[in-house]
């Protein structure tokens, strides 16, 4: 298959690995990429992947893939399958996207990139392998419109030089300490805890929004409960291995000091990913349960100095052109969608896409200086470039 064309026919068939929440969000954004951007390469929603066999078939059917299997490592081998897209539990990531690369396939992660920096390692060097496919990277919140407006608004100067951000991302789904045990909740299939799950997405928005990386942290994991009931019928009390919340502080190379707060045991929380971003001309304020919405702040005189809050819905701004009139906002689905239509253009015309894996490596050195401050006591970490 050459880089740039299906190996059959002229669409890509698609083939998804998991079919639980993220499952679900990817078969939505292949079933509806074409109908929003139609200028993207068109693709076929071939197989979805899933250990239970009847449990997936039945997923296939009601997600719209033309066929369902058990074994990835047929389905990445198959001639009909031209992009893989992993939304397996985070221990597979590696094993399972280093295979499709290896089988010449274009290959889209879920987050974070892997458990480990090295695995992150193993895979950055086999995207950069002579016939490698294009990769990328699934934070998709570099698909909301509000966020990719924010980053063009603060590379423009229009709230001048960064000193200070605050990132919060709060779920509420662990707080009760009956919630039964998950893969989320094991060091061996999840990596780490909230750290990975929704620490790794605020750690991307301040690369992305900043444009530079995290060179330094002091960081602290907590874990809450420390054993929930288990999965099987019995009930039985199973000991969680990570973290429910971590708190650090992150500093840039350019000397902006940013604080990180992640919990899935915040009360009240549903989705709350709140980015506060404080510069000397002004600042911005976004809130992913208001995900159309940005507060921006210009510093000014007169009478009507202050926040103004923008709504997102404007056909000019990041994203929007390809959903609804101004006014008629979109929804956290919608991302995925713009995601896969970034990544089939990127295909199309062998362009970098971003995230990339290297994204992503650079991600998971900042959440392993965290873990590795917090076992210090909350030492100052250096970040590895
Ligand atoms: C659960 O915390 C979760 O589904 C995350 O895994 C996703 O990355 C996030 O977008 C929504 O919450």
């Amino acid at each position: 298959m050459t880089e740039h064309a299906p190996a059959t026919g002229q669409a890509f068939g698609v083939a998804v690995i998991g079919y639980s929440f993220m499952g679900r969000a990817h078969s939505n954004a292949w079933r509806n990429v074409g109908a929003f951007y139609p200028d993207v390469p068109g693709v076929r929603m071939q197989t979805l992947v899933g250990r239970d066999g009847a449990a997936v078939t039945a997923a296939a059917a009601e997600l719209g893939w033309a066929d369902a299997a058990t074994d990835w490592r047929e389905v990445i081998e198959r001639d009909d399958i031209d992009i893989v897209d992993v939304c397996t539990p985070g221990h597979l990531h590696a094993e399972v996207a280093l295979a499709a690369l290896a089988a010449g396939k274009h290959v889209l992660v879920e987050k974070p990139l892997a458990n480990t920096v090295a695995d992150c390692e193993r895979l950055v060097a086999a995207a950069a392998a002579d016939g490698a496919g294009r990769v990328m990277l699934g934070h998709n919140y570099r698909r909301v419109p509000a966020l990719a407006l924010a980053r063009d608004l603060i590379a423009q100067g229009r709230i001048g030089e960064v000193r200070q951000v605050r990132l919060a991302y709060l779920q509420d789904w662990l707080a009760d300490a009956e919630a039964p045990m998950t893969w989320r909740l094991r060091k061996e299939t999840a990596g780490s805890g909230v750290l990975g799950d929704l620490g790794s997405h605020a750690v991307d928005q301040l690369h992305f929004l900043l444009g530079e990386p995290v060179s330094a942290v002091r960081g602290e994991l907590r874990t809450f409960v420390t054993e929930r009931p288990g999965e099987g019928d019995d009930g039985a009390l199973e000991q969680v291995t990570v973290d429910d919340a971590a708190w650090a502080t992150l500093h840039t190379p350019s000397g902006v000091v940013a604080s990180l707060e992640v919990s899935r045991m915040a009360t009240g929380r549903k989705n709350s990913l709140m980015i506060e971003v404080y510069g000397t001309a002004g600042s911005i304020r976004f809130d992913l349960e208001r995900l159309n919405e940005l507060e921006v702040c210009e510093v000014g005189d007169g009478p009507a100095q202050g926040s103004t809050r923008v709504l997102v819905t404007e056909a000019d701004q990041p994203y929007v052109g390809a959903w609804w009139p101004p006014g008629h906002i979109v929804g956290w689905d919608s991302t995925f969608t713009s995601q896969a239509a970034d990544f089939l253009r990127a295909i199309g015309t062998g362009a970098q896409i971003h995230p990339s894996f290297a994204d992503g490596l650079a991600v998971q050195r900042v959440l392993a200086a965290i873990e590795t401050s917090s076992a210090g006591g909350g030492i100052p970490v250096d970040v590895a470039p």
